[in-house]
């Protein structure tokens, strides 16, 4: 009912002031935490960003099955950016249309991308007002940041709706960060009574995933990047400091080599250090950038900020992680599927994009007395993203048996339908565990699962402010990890003349697990109610939706990702 509803409303009112929202199911309440300062002057500038509606998506997306399915001749095929461009660039009417409309409102400060499918204009908030109907921007304040968004939904003249996916700067607050430290809390007492741990280190991740001494870059032009959105920098001094502290024993840099956007303001983050550190760790000696808090103004959104900037960098490191998501219930439609479409455009460049699974299990949605359903997080959701889960020890003092982190995010998206290259692997899953499933009602059993592989998620040692400390957890410890030893494959294939991995998915479905360690026990969290008390769903034999294929062993995913 409540969907019907929704959907509804807009389409009635649409057809009766001739506009229409181009984000109908968009969440637009302040989410908890955030204080309303008041409504902006009508004079304040703001930077909105209107994504454009682009041309052969079809075709973007039958290149990037091609390119990235390793049994096609066109595989590792990628493009450049500008082939992105000439393929996806809005139509000559579009860009007439969208110009025009916003000189006819005295907007003319604005920045396109390479790709032309983007365009950034600054305006004050009464012309935005005008411009976008039924928008409100107010100012809103946490912990010392500051953002401005729009109290109400927005909707764009019929002319113009058909030449727009969604304007960005209005909606979407910051998520909160994932808090490594709190997800730790409840843990660390747990495992106070079975004694001490000795905690994740790089040593103790390169001896789990069978990393050498020998096993770091040398290729010239490999690099690799963290992508991070919250309000925090990493400190290069803390960095320099974990190394010496932790990498004695394999050939490393202690310096990032680039920082694309804003470092210094807000403070020196956990997750931040995290990210740094460890990619620098497993990906050792590989040449590493840093995009940093990129959403320079208060009425942008920091995460849209980077993917625009994607379509705007010819030159850009072969593999991105990200700790970045949000609920797929709280953001509309239109942009999801965008931003999936600037997924593949990232794929068909050869960019491996490695996003976090989420730190709270399957997540669980109140829709009313006693009903309950997961929540699946985006972008972790998309089909176009390497996803990330996480693991812990069975036994702490033995790094051998991995078993699943039961803050690991999964599940089933409900806005993205299952991609072909997964179909087997999800349908052996569900016939295995058959009995043990949650009720059909709690996930969407059509859509895209994940995550796709996982790593150690538990109990690292980060340097913080000089300070090493431990019990640091959560999924944005082990995407990292991963980058990083992808990192060191491409290396590889650079080295032999081979072209970069690219989007993994359709390789990694079909390798079956081989080359991975399977994790087969163990269950995430889900909803506190009776129907699944407290449970998600349950890591089994081959891929689930916990862990997915499992945890890297790296000499033998080498050896088979090697391969041409
Ligand atoms: C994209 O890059 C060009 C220069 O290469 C720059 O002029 C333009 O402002 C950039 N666009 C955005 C949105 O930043
Ligand atoms: C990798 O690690 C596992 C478990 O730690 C070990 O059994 C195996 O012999 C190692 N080497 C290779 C090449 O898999
Ligand atoms: C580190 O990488 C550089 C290339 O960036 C390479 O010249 C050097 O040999 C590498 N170091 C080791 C120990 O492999
Ligand atoms: C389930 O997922 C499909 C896409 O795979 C979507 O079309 C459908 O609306 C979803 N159902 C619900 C109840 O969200
Ligand atoms: C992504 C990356 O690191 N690209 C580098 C490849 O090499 C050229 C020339 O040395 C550099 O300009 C790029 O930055």
């Amino acid at each position: 009912m409540n969907t019907l509803l929704t959907f509804f409303i807009p389409l009635l009112s649409s057809s009766l002031v001739w506009s229409g929202y181009l984000e109908n199911n968009q969440d637009v309440l302040k989410p908890e935490g955030w204080t309303h300062v008041g409504q902006v002057d009508p004079t304040e500038e703001l930077e909105l960003t209107f994504a454009l509606k682009q041309q052969n998506v079809h075709l973007l997306e039958e290149r990037l099955r091609l390119v990235s399915d390793p049994d096609s001749a066109q595989y590792g095929k990628y493009l450049h950016l500008e082939e992105v461009a000439s393929l996806v660039h809005p139509s000559e009417l579009t860009q007439k249309v969208v110009h025009h409309w916003l000189q006819s409102h005295g907007i003319k400060n604005c920045q396109t991308v390479h790709t032309q499918d983007f365009l950034q204009c600054t305006m004050t908030a009464e012309v935005a007002e005008t411009l976008l109907s039924g928008s409100k921007f107010h100012r809103y304040t946490r912990d010392g940041q500051s953002v401005v968004r729009s109290s109400a939904p927005y909707s764009v003249h019929d002319d113009i709706h058909q030449h727009l996916d969604f304007v960005g700067g209005l909606h979407r607050f910051p998520p909160k960060g994932l808090d490594p430290n709190k997800a730790s809390s409840d843990r660390k007492q747990k495992q106070s009574k079975v004694g001490i741990h000795l905690g994740v280190t790089p040593a103790i991740l390169r001896a789990r995933y069978n990393l050498s001494a020998s096993d770091v870059g040398t290729a010239q032009n490999n690099s690799q990047a963290v992508a991070q959105f919250l309000e925090q920098y990493y400190s290069p001094a803390d960095l320099a400091d974990f190394m010496t502290m932790f990498g004695r024993s394999f050939k490393h840099l202690s310096q990032v080599d680039r920082v694309v956007g804003t470092q210094g303001k807000g403070k020196t983050g956990i997750e931040a250090s995290l990210d740094v550190e460890y990619i620098m760790s497993t990906g050792a000696n590989i040449s590493t950038w840093v995009f940093t808090n990129p959403g320079r103004h208060e009425s942008q959104e920091p995460f849209l900020q980077w993917m625009v900037l994607l379509s705007n960098m010819s030159d850009l490191p072969w593999v991105h992680t990200i700790s970045y998501g949000d609920d797929e219930d709280s953001l509309s439609t239109a942009y999801m599927m965008r931003i999936n479409t600037e997924f593949m455009k990232a794929g068909v460049r050869g960019i491996s994009l490695l996003f976090a699974s989420g730190d709270s299990g399957a997540g669980c949605k109140h829709l009313g007395k006693g009903q309950n359903c997961f929540r699946p997080s985006f972008p972790a959701s998309s089909p176009y993203v390497t996803t990330v889960g996480g693991t812990s020890f069975k036994n702490p003092f033995k790094l051998t048996y991995e078993v699943t982190d039961y803050i690991s995010g999964g599940g089933f998206s409900n806005v993205f339908k299952m991609p072909e290259y997964q179909a087997s692997a999800v349908d052996g899953y569900l016939k295995t565990v058959a009995a043990a499933l949650p009720p059909r009602a709690y996930f969407n059993i059509t859509g895209r699962a994940y995550p796709d592989m996982a790593a150690l998620s538990d109990n690292y040692w980060v340097v913080m402010n000089r300070v090493p400390v431990p019990w640091v957890s959560g999924t944005s410890a082990s995407t990292p990890v991963v980058g990083g030893m992808l990192s060191l494959i491409n290396d590889q294939r650079l080295r032999k003349g081979l072209p970069v991995l690219g989007f993994l998915n359709p390789r990694l479905y079909k390798l079956k697990g081989q080359a991975l360690f399977d994790v087969t026990e163990g269950c995430h969290l889900g909803c506190l109610d009776e129907q699944v008390q407290g449970h998600g769903f349950c890591a089994a034999p081959s891929w689930d939706p916990v862990t997915g294929w499992g945890t890297p062993n790296y000499p033998e995913l080498l050896a088979v990702l090697l391969a041409e």
